[in-house]
């Protein structure tokens, strides 16, 4: 009887052990698929200022935000991150269509509302993106493309 128990209490303990192994195995292997996998583009989008409110690894071409990434991200986007290894255009409307900022790999634009292309701000208007195309020099942060 006493033995039984025994056994029982160690079978648990050991099973208790076991999920715990898999927990910290299943967060490592997640941890390092985000580092290194598919999903992890490195591009993140912001409703608000100063990264703020944010879609972080969203694709690298989205034609519409609304259906792709997240709806409340549709002409609100405020802020960017790009640690993609390519430079990113985004554009004001769907389809990478009308006035486009450049944003290059490693860089950010932390406050759309200062971002001015042809004569009006970046701000809570972009609708789609890409990376920009061809092999030259990385324009600036908030450059037109
Ligand atoms: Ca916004």
């Amino acid at each position: 009887m006493g033995m039984r128990k025994s056994g029982l209490a160690s079978a648990t303990a050991s099973l208790a052990l076991t999920i715990g192994v898999m927990g910290a195995l299943t967060g490592t292997a997640s941890a390092s698929t985000g580092a290194a996998g598919a999903a992890a583009t490195g591009i993140t989008v912001c409703k608000d200022a100063y990264e703020q409110n944010c879609a972080t690894n969203v694709p690298g071409y989205v034609g519409d935000v609304l259906k792709q990434v997240r709806p409340d991200l549709q002409d609100s986007i405020s802020s960017i991150r790009n640690n993609s290894a390519t430079t990113i255009c985004f554009y004001e409307h769907n389809n990478y269509v009308g006035r486009g900022v450049a944003v290059p790999s490693g860089g950010a634009l932390v406050n759309l509302s200062g971002t001015y292309v042809g004569g009006s701000s970046m701000n809570d208007v972009i609708s789609s993106w890409a990376p920009l195309g061809g092999g030259g020099p990385k324009p600036p942060p908030g450059a037109a493309c």
